[in-house]
Parts: C-alpha cells; structure tokens; sequence
C-alpha cells in the first residue's frame, strides 16, 4: 500500500493544537481554586460546613472507648469525608477527604434544588469510621450555601434482638435485628463461637435485621455475635455497641410426625386407628426424654377390653405406657425393663375417651427410643 504524504497545513494544524494545549495547561493552573464556569455552573452552587464532633452521645450506652476525635488513635478521626445526595434527582457527589484539624469543608458544583440531605463521616488512619452526622432538607442556590455546623456522634449500631443470651434459638432461621445508625449504608453482622469475635462468619445487609441462612450455625451451640454499620465508602465502624451471646436449641429432628402432642389437651387422636400400627399411619414415634407423647382415643361401646401394644427395643431406651382417662387419672400402666409395653384395660360404663401416654423412662440408653403403637377393643 502506498503511504500517505502528510500535507504542509497538517503540521500546521498540530502545532496550532500544541500552542493552545500549553495555554489551556496554564490557564487550568491559574484557576484550580475557581473552576472555569460551564453552563452547568451557572445553574449550580456549592455547599459548606462546619462539623462538631459530639462526645457525649455514649452516655448510658456500653459502646467502646469514647472517641478524642482528631488524631490518629483507632477512635479519633485523622480526615473527614462528605457525600451530598439527592434523591429526587438521582444526583450524588463525594466531597474530601479533608484533614480532620480543618473543621470544615465545601463541595460544589451541586445543582440548584431543594431536598438535598448531607452525610458526613469521620474516617481514622485505619480508614475505620469512628463518626457520622446527617443534616437534612437542604437547598442549594447559586453561590456559595453554608449550612453552619453539622453535629456528628459517634458512629455504631445498637443491638436489639435476640436480647443477651437468649437461649433455645433455631439454628436453622436465627433472626438478629438493630437500630438504625445514621448515615450508615447497610451493616454486616458477624457471628462467631468465641467472645472475641474470632473466626467469625460475616454477613451483609442494607436493612436493619438478618436471617441467617439455614445450615450456618450448629445446633446446641453458644454463639456471640455484633453489628457493623458500613459507610457509603465502604468503611467498616470502629465502634459497636456491645457484643451479645445466644445459644442454639438441640436438635429437633427427633420430633416424630405426631407432635406438638406433649400434653393431654394437645392429644393426637387415634380413634380411627383401632387396629393400625402407627408405622402404617405417619411412621414410628419417638420416644424423646422429657417429651412426652400423649394419644386419644374414643371408645364408642358401652363396655369392651381395650389392649394397647407399644413395641420398640429395650436395649436403644426404656419406653413405658400409660393408659389415663379423660380427667388425667393415670388408670393403667406398662413399665417392664424389657422389649415392649402392653396395657389391656377392661372398659366400662359407656363410651368414653382414653388418653395414651409414651414416655422415655430414663437416658440410660440414650436421649431418644423409636416405638410402634397400636390400640384395639373388642
Ligand atoms: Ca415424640
Ligand atoms: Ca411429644
Ligand atoms: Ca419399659
């Protein structure tokens, strides 16, 4: 392919291009503290403020150590950062960071409107927040808005459910909730079987409580857990209210297909069962220590022998039956040291309902036993 010849008014173009880049280079320097007015300017102003950093806001509450503010300890605040934002508008803008020792701060080229809301937020060396403050319902004009002093307090989220060592919490659907921290956009929870937060597991979230997901936590287990609320930068708090404990219930996949039926009134009704094993019904029971399992039944004749058979093996846990009548009086009862109850009541003086209790007589062989049931009269 034959190459192009540059023509002569082309070298000039560029060099007419360098000449005005050099220009426009140092006008740009000239003016770094008055930006060059575009149309958006026009219809635009800028924003400044004062910020006070509120040291009293922790007390009769147990968070951290009470900030200093500025300075570059873990809780002080070594710059300050700002976002301006408008809901109504879409419109958003990050203002700083500014050394904290400045006290104030502007940012500009906000569009002229009303609504406008102000977060601002103290980061320590470690960008950790220690600090947040909110001004709200702002208008911007042209020029320069001072909207004086902006108070912030310290930055963390207070903790509200389940309350400090709450026990018997489902480890499959453990809710945690908290209190809103202002100017936070969203929070991460951390749960961890050490009270030092260690090894924890870290969840995250823009609303103001959690489910954790089922399988994350074991059953029977102590756990400590605290929430962080996270900036609009990312940036974790430094402080948090407390650190909370719960623990976990046991498991409960040893409730058989016939509970809640621990009481009497919470019976589950057998009375058209005469004669059908419970494996044939909703499968085996289980005989669970300090659970019991009460049955009813409705016996239509005037008078006829009631036979109970309880099956299971002695040796996985000793099972024993109770026969009650409707008022709670245990009537009859079966409680070998061997394979199987069996209860035959001789009924009489019209129908009636009898209550069958199933209980795990000790754990010498274990928290749980399986048991076929199965009741007849004739
Ligand atoms: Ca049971
Ligand atoms: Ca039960
Ligand atoms: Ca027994």
């Amino acid at each position: 392919m034959k190459a192009l010849r540059m023509q002569p008014f082309v070298y000039k173009l560029i060099f007419k291009g360098i000449i005005l880049a050099i220009v426009l280079g140092l006008l740009s320097c000239e003016s770094t503290t008055e930006p060059i007015e575009t149309q958006t300017d026009l219809e635009s102003g800028s924003i400044s403020f004062d910020v006070a950093w509120n040291q009293n806001s922790d007390v009769g509450s147990d968070y951290q150590i009470k900030a200093v503010v500025c300075g570059i300890e873990s809780n002080e605040v070594a710059t300050v950062s700002a976002y301006i934002g408008n809901t109504g508008s879409d419109f958003g803008k990050f203002g700083g960071p500014w050394e904290c020792s400045a006290g104030s701060g502007i940012i500009s080229g906000v569009p002229v409107g009303t609504g406008y809301t102000l977060l601002l937020y103290g980061h320590n060396d470690m960008d950790r927040t220690t600090y947040s403050g909110v001004q709200l319902d702002i208008t911007i004009n042209k020029g320069n808005n001072d909207i004086g002093t902006v108070t912030t307090n310290q930055f963390f989220a207070e903790l509200s459910a389940p309350l400090d060592g709450t026990a018997d919490i489902d480890p499959d659907s453990a809710s945690f909730s908290w209190l809103y921290s202002s100017g936070a956009a969203e929070y991460q929870l951390w749960i961890s079987e050490s009270d030092d937060l260690s090894d924890h597991m870290e969840f995250e979230t823009s609303e103001l409580f959690f489910t954790v997901s089922d399988g994350s936590l074991d059953s029977d287990t102590t756990y400590y857990w605290t929430v962080f609320p996270i900036d609009p930068y990312g940036n974790r708090s430094w402080f948090y209210s407390a650190i909370y404990s719960f623990t976990t219930a046991g498991v409960t996949a040893l409730d058989d297909n016939y509970e809640e039926n621990d009481t009497q009134t919470m019976a589950y009704d057998l009375s058209s069962y005469s004669g059908v094993n419970l494996s044939d019904i909703a499968g085996y029971g289980n005989a669970v220590l300090d659970d019991y399992d009460y049955y009813g039944i409705y016996v239509g004749w005037s008078s006829a022998t009631i036979s109970i058979d309880c099956n299971f093996l002695h040796t996985f846990g000793d099972i024993d039956i109770e026969l009650l009548d409707e008022f709670g009086n245990v009537i009859d009862e079966s409680s070998s040291e061997s394979d199987d109850e069996f209860i035959s009541y001789d009924h009489t003086g019209g129908p009636a309902t009898y209550y069958i209790k199933v209980y795990l007589f000790d754990d010498e062989f274990g928290d749980s036993n399986l048991y076929n049931l199965m009741w007849s009269a004739f």
